[in-house]
């Protein structure tokens, strides 16, 4: 299967390259998707920040995270994805919040914490069974999933 993680960049300062910018962090939560997807799925990670979305290539299941500043462009690259025939998850603070909201835009929301919904989540998506919400509870310290920085460029 293959699976989009998203950063959505915020308004002009989208794919603008590194060089840029004043500073640049990963997207913590996409390494920790990474970190808690399957090695049988293929993962490819956007940062919009860095690049653009090339939505001639459709996956099978895109997971966008998202905070209320980026949460109008995450909408869109949900919706653009979503009319070519792909699945959209979208997580993180924004969506947590008002999942109501996010539905709207989405096929699934995943509110509060990915460790101990990710796998779920894959697994009803893989057999047909993908849910609306998915609710994953604070992790403790030994759950927490340590993201995974290959993903990242430097
Ligand atoms: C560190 C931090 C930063 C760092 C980011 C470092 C980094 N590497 O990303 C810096 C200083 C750069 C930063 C900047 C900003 N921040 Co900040 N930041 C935080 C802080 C303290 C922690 C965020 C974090 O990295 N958490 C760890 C990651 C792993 O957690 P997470 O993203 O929540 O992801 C988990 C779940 O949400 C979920 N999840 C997330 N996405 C997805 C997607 C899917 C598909 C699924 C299934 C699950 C899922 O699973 C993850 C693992 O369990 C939070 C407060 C907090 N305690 O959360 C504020 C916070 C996120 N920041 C906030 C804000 C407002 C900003 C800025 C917009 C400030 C500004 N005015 O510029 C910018 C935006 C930067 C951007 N990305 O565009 C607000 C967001 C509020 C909101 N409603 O959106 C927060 C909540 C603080 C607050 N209480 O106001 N921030």
């Amino acid at each position: 299967m293959k699976i989009l993680l998203v950063a959505p960049g915020r308004g002009k300062k989208r794919a603008i390259g590194i060089s840029g910018r004043a500073f640049q962090v990963p997207p913590l939560a996409l390494g920790i998707l990474a970190r808690l997807t399957p090695l049988e799925h293929e993962i490819e990670l956007v940062d919009e920040n860095l690049h653009h979305v090339d939505f001639r290539r459709v996956p099978d299941l895109v997971a966008i995270t998202c905070l209320t500043a980026s949460a109008p462009r995450a909408y869109e690259i949900s919706g653009r994805f979503r009319e070519l025939g792909a699945k959209v998850v979208l997580g993180g603070i924004h969506p947590s919040a008002v999942p109501l909201e996010a539905i709207e835009h989405a096929d699934c929301v995943a509110i509060g914490e990915a460790e101990g919904v990710w796998n779920r989540l894959l697994d009803d998506f893989r057999t047909g069974r993908l849910k609306r919400f998915y609710k994953g509870k604070k992790p403790t310290s030994s759950q927490m999933a340590v993201p995974r920085r290959d993903i990242f460029e430097r």
